[in-house]
């Protein structure tokens, strides 16, 4: 998003003729136009670059989803994942990838040491990975009473092919001090009151986790550039944790001694309280009655067919999906169409790699005509499935793993 606002807040004479020239005609009442106001065309369109079937749940800061139907891909194409952005992304022109450079630092680090994007390429071993990002508070308007938020439904998910560096090899080559616990990144995006230096958001991972095989420092989604949205030209990128430990914009990263104590790490973010609470009950905010949330619960969805199909010519239907599980795998995937009294196993795919969603797919023969719902349920490798109903209530509404459920028809004339 570019800044056409001068220090107090006017547009700049420079978004003046930017806007004129893309309406084409003279601006009527330029002088009027209010401090902070963004006259429309500049806004652009949010759904610009994304499939058109994508919904946007905010658009200051931009945050949208795909409905369930439009995550069929077993590899997330980038117009179909979800965009979660908590304050204003740098502007186009300041991301110049020959001129970014990534710095690790922090008291745990053995050194300071700043790499190009062109370093990282040439002296780490590239690496690529299917990996769920998920953000923490998907499905988060299925908690009732509602928790504050933007509302995801199912949608606040992808799986995408990243291509990078191991941040492991990278903190190998810098150094790690032995009270190393930690890890914070860093993003260039803006805060939305755009003061200057405000971070808007750093989070992180113990240091266990930063060291996996699987946790990139990115410049690459599906095989192209990262997209200016999803972080360009660099990002961390880590799988089975809240998407939110998944740094857009990255040029920093600090060696902690500390649990990362970064915006939007304590408080109630990205955070579930220690023990179960009444829905809406109110807890102290203290870091004895919370904790980070760290891998994401075992879920599932039904990406085909979409939710409303009227079955007029056969009572048989193929429906398939994606499950995941964390840091864990998923070893059974069942699906119901009598609200849970009866399961039925469907067949279940291995992951690509670790972290990544594993498809599932199931033939349903429907006994009669009728309306249905089709339900899924994930179970993974601990043994432990997705709840039917609403699981813990939380005060943010994260970790919403409920099971999926679409609606059929089936009409078929005899
Ligand atoms: N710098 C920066 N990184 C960020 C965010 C952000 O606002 N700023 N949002 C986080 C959150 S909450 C999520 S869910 C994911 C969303 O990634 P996506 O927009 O590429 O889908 O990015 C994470 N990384
Ligand atoms: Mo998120």
């Amino acid at each position: 998003m570019n800044d056409y606002h001068n220090r107090r807040g006017f547009l700049k004479k420079s978004a003046l003729a930017t806007l004129a020239s893309l309406v084409g005609t003279h601006v009527m009442f330029a002088e009027n136009i209010p401090a902070k106001v963004t006259p429309l065309p500049l806004l652009g369109d949010p759904i610009d670059g994304k499939d058109p079937g994508m919904v946007v749940l905010s658009d200051r800061p931009l945050n949208m989803e795909a409905p369930a139907h439009l995550l069929d891909d077993p590899v997330t194409p980038v117009d179909k994942m979800f965009v979660r952005n908590n304050g204003l992304p740098p502007s186009e022109e300041s991301v110049d990838p020959s001129a970014w450079t990534l710095t690790i630092e922090g008291e745990s680090a053995k050194q300071k040491r700043t790499y190009t994007i062109a370093e990282l390429k040439q002296r780490f071993k590239h690496h690529t990975y299917q990996l769920v990002l998920e953000c923490g508070g998907n499905g988060r308007s299925g908690y009732y009473p509602p928790a504050s938020g933007n509302q995801w439904t199912q949608g606040g998910i992808h799986c995408a092919a990243w291509t990078g560096v191991r941040l492991k090899d990278i903190l190998a080559d810098v150094g790690l001090k032995d009270n190393a616990v930690y890890i914070g990144y860093y993003g260039k995006d803006l805060h939305l009151s755009r003061e200057a230096g405000k971070v808007v958001i750093s989070r992180g991972v113990p240091i266990k986790k930063a060291l996996e095989d699987e946790t990139l420092v990115a410049w690459a989604v599906n095989g192209q550039d990262i997209p200016l949205v999803h972080g360009a030209p660099l990002r961390l990128v880590i799988g089975g944790w809240p998407a939110s430990t998944s740094g857009k914009w990255l040029h920093t990263i600090s060696v902690r001694n500390i649990v990362h104590d970064g915006p939007k790490m304590g408080g109630s973010s990205y955070r579930v309280p220690v023990m179960p609470i009444q829905p809406g009950e109110e807890i102290e905010v203290t870091d004895k009655n919370f904790r980070i949330i760290e891998s994401m619960p075992v879920k599932s969805l039904i990406s085909h067919p979409k939710s409303g199909a009227v079955l007029s010519s056969s009572r048989v239907l193929s429906v398939r999906g994606h499950a995941w599980a964390g840091d864990l795998e998923v070893t059974e995937v069942n699906i119901s169409i009598d609200y849970g009294c009866t399961w039925q196993k469907a067949s279940l795919n291995a992951p690509k790699n670790r972290l990544a969603w594993q498809q599932w797919s199931a033939k349903i023969d429907f006994p009669q005509n009728g309306y249905y719902e089709v339900w899924v349920k994930a179970t993974d490798t601990k043994g432990v499935s997705q709840p039917m109903v609403m699981p813990q209530w939380n005060p943010k509404g994260y970790l919403n793993n409920a099971c999926h459920r679409i609606a059929v028809k089936v009409a078929v004339s005899s």
